[in-house]
């Protein structure tokens, strides 16, 4: 470790210094890199003309820091980090870097997209339709996570929940893959290049029914992905049939009462493997929207159930998944807060009340327990609350289960950080002495 400092304060001589732009009584400083440069130089020019404000600029060139950063920050009152990186990264290494009494002067600023990049067409579902709310709270939560549409993969199957990809973030990838087939593309894709951020979003028919082979095996590999299931009870877009998440009892508009037990699809989740799974309710604004920017904090397989009225064919009296079946269940089992990595946590919170989980990008969600001994951590502990709830006819709502310690998918294969189709050929093809032991092994 020792050898491991000294060489790294060894190399800080040898980096290119930083390039620094001063400005007459400037008490502000502005640090950035890379392509945030020009936006920059138009920002500093704008609050000279309009706000008669000076600023100093320094641009980074290179890691690890150059001890000019250091003097730099020194000698400001206060300095803003800018980047459009959306975890904070640049501001996180500098914290970490500078001396404790400095980073109190240190100031973060993501260069985000307007909250319009992230819209997608216009929807064609109904109107009240579930899916729709689902929709929206996808797009405040990685307009909020500032998560670069162009970084993001959405996937589906078929059904109107599996057409709602096309009513969000028109600028991300999309994929409306086969009934049922959604996990393997999504496979597909995160294993060729494991810099996208894979975003499910299936019904409980594409799901627990025709897909359920596929949904089991992803639960358990712990692939990097958001796997949202809109989930009301029926087929709605083939006319209202019962799905197999339906409550055992319930009735069909028709008067049809359903006899067969439901599957939980959280209770299948965390059983088979996934790290992070939750139940919510498309018409609780607040606790899908927290859930949401947490899940896209974590790494691994996500699994939301959000229950999603279908007011066409499954919003009447006797349904278990109408609007207000699930107003009058739902029992949540904690006040969700998330502090993204990029934010002061301003907030100090009792440990006797708060459950609170570091996630993989240094975010913080912290669930104000209101079932003093749930433990989110404990595997057990969810499958036999979720069976209770059954039992009490609850709608059992929140964080039911949250893992980041284990492996991902891609870190058991270890996959490499490039994307498969930019390798080059000496990378990926066998060598021919490899071609020659296979040759011999054959013959
Ligand atoms: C292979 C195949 N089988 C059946 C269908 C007919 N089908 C289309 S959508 C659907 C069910 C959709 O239900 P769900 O996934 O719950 O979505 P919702 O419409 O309720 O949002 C079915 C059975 C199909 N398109 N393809
Ligand atoms: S039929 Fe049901 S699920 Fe489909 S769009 Fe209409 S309300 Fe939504
Ligand atoms: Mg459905």
């Amino acid at each position: 470790m020792e050898r491991l400092r000294r060489k790294f304060e060894h190399a800080r001589s040898f980096v290119p210094a930083p390039v620094v732009e001063t400005s007459p009584n400037a008490e502000i400083g502005i640090i950035g890199f890379g392509s945030s440069h020009w936006a920059l130089t138009e920002t500093r020019d704008q609050l000279l003309d309009e706000h008669k404000l000076s600023t100093d600029y320094l641009r980074i060139r290179a890691f690890p820091f150059s001890p000019d950063i250091a003097d730099f920050v020194r000698s400001h009152k206060r300095v803003y980090v800018v980047e459009q990186n959306r975890d904070a990264q640049m501001f996180s290494l500098l914290k970490l870097d500078l001396d404790t009494d400095l980073v109190p002067k240190l100031r973060s600023v993501r260069l985000g997209l307007a909250v319009l990049d992230y819209r997608g067409g216009k929807t064609t579902l109904c109107a009240g339709c579930g899916h729709n709310a689902i929709s929206e709270r996808i797009i405040d939560a990685m307009y909020e996570m500032g998560v670069h549409p162009e970084r993001v993969a959405k996937l589906s199957g078929i059904g109107c929940s599996s057409k709602s990809p096309a009513y969000f973030m028109a600028r991300a990838h999309s994929f409306n893959s086969v009934h049922g087939r959604m996990p393997s593309v999504a496979t597909g894709a995160v294993l060729a290049n494991r810099s996208l951020m894979a975003l499910g979003v299936s019904g409980d028919g594409d799901t627990a029914s025709i897909g359920i082979g596929q949904f089991v095996h992803l639960m358990r590999r712990n692939l990097p992905i958001i796997y949202i299931i809109e989930d009301n009870g029926v087929y709605g877009l083939t006319k209202g049939q019962f799905s197999a998440t339906a409550d055992l009892g319930s009735k069909l508009k028709t008067g049809v009462i359903n006899e067969l037990p439901p599957i939980d699809t959280c209770e299948l989740a965390i059983s088979l493997g996934a790290t992070f799974v939750g139940r919510s309710f498309s018409g609780d604004k607040r606790q899908l929207h927290t859930m949401l920017k947490a899940a896209i904090a974590h790494r691994g397989t996500v699994l939301l159930d959000v229950i999603s009225p279908c007011v066409t064919f499954n919003d009447h009296e006797g349904s278990t998944k109408s609007y207000k079946y699930a107003k009058d269940h739902d029992e949540p089992l904690q006040e969700i807060n998330f502090v993204p990595a990029f934010e002061e946590i301003a907030v100090e919170y009792d440990p006797g009340t708060t459950f609170e989980v570091t996630m993989h990008d240094g975010s913080r969600l912290r669930l104000r327990k209101l079932e003093e001994d749930y433990d989110p951590t404990d595997k057990i502990q969810a499958i036999t609350r979720l069976n209770q709830a059954k039992q009490k006819e609850e709608m059992l709502t929140g964080v039911l289960y949250v893992n980041t310690q284990s492996p991902t998918f891609l870190d058991m294969l270890n996959i490499t950080d490039e994307p498969l189709a930019t390798l080059p050929p000496s990378a990926v093809r066998p060598g021919r002495e490899v071609l020659e032991q296979v040759m011999a092994e054959l013959s």
